[in-house]
């Protein structure tokens, strides 16, 4: 049904209403469903994920660049596709002309996610974890950061995984104006485990409240997104303690084979998935579906702002 459907289109089909009004709608990312988790749970994820957000109230577009097309929506073949084919790209920033100009597959990463749905007028995308500041000496520094700080949407997620040099992708983002919330915590929320011992710039204890900052950056025309970081559920926290090892080992396997660039995150998060087995993979479901609810709660908050209450 949607397979026609170019950019234009949608972005038309996203935009506020002539009234003024607009709909709740969250962007959902693709690459943790090609490249960041095992099939079958990959697909069934993305499934719940669209679910989650439409019972909060708001519509869900996961986004993928299918046959060429930049897509914010996808049909139920479409989803299945990018969950079980083994040519689906991972596509960042400077990926996005070359899967165009060849009309291939794509799934997107936090940064095209991000670039796709603010041209399709979508402000809130929820996602696992970001890309950052890799540990090491290797310069690789994820282009989710470089989005984050020129590309306006609220991008929730549950920080980033300690596989990166966390101290230093804050410091990255500090530099380029980002400004990063801790939902419900004080603490830059660390994937698997809730805390990392580095502080956020604000704590937000609703939605209210983040849509309250987002509006005040909108209307201060400051360039950008928003970094909303929600703490894993208590219930599937992994204790960095436990996490560590593992993070340590599948570091300095991906420096021994001399990985680089695109492949070196996947890498990562596949060692660390086989090394910690069911439990990770528990944890990485877990903080999903519950981004995808607070982003739809921050979603619904901010049409709330321009239209009048319906009751
Ligand atoms: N971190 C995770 N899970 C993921 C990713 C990162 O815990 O799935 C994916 C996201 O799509 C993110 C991308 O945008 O990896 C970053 O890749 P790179 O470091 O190559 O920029
Ligand atoms: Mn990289």
């Amino acid at each position: 049904m949607h397979s026609n459907v170019s950019l234009k289109d949608e972005k038309v089909r996203n935009s506020p209403a002539m009234d003024g009004t607009k709909r709740p709608i969250v962007a959902l990312e693709s690459t943790v469903i090609s490249h960041g988790l095992p099939y079958p749970q990959n697909l069934e994820l993305a499934r719940e994920m669209e679910q989650i957000v439409r019972q909060h109230g708001a519509e869900p577009r996961t986004v993928a660049v299918i046959n060429g097309e930049l897509r914010a929506g996808l049909s139920p073949q479409e989803l299945e596709r990018l969950a079980t084919s083994q040519h689906v790209r991972k596509v960042s920033r400077r990926d996005l002309p070359v899967v165009v100009a060849r009309r291939l597959d794509g799934a997107t990463t936090v940064a095209t996610t991000m670039w796709i749905a603010s041209q399709h007028g979508i402000e809130v995308f929820a996602t696992g974890g970001i890309g950052g500041v890799h540990r090491g000496a290797g310069n690789d520094i994820s282009a989710d950061l470089q989005e984050l700080a020129q590309t306006p949407a609220i991008v929730v997620c549950a920080g980033a995984k300690a596989i990166l040099d966390l101290p230093a992708t804050l410091e990255y983002l500090e530099t380029f104006g980002v400004t990063v919330v801790g939902y419900g915590t004080e603490e830059f929320p660390a994937f698997y485990s809730r805390s990392s011992g580095l502080p956020v710039d604000v704590r937000c204890d609703s939605a209210g409240e983040v849509a309250a900052i987002w509006r005040a950056r909108r209307e201060l025309a400051l360039p950008g997104g928003l970094l909303v970081t929600v703490p894993i559920p208590v219930e599937a926290e992994i204790p960095a303690a436990e996490i560590e090892p593992a993070i340590e080992q599948a570091v300095a396997e991906a420096e021994t084979r001399g990985l680089r660039s695109a492949e070196v995150t996947p890498f990562l998060l596949s060692r660390i998935g086989a090394l910690t087995g069911q439990r990770s993979l528990h944890a990485n479901l877990a903080l999903l579906r519950n981004n995808a609810r607070v982003a739809s709660e921050i979603a619904v908050a901010l049409c709330g702002e321009s239209v009048t209450a319906a009751g």
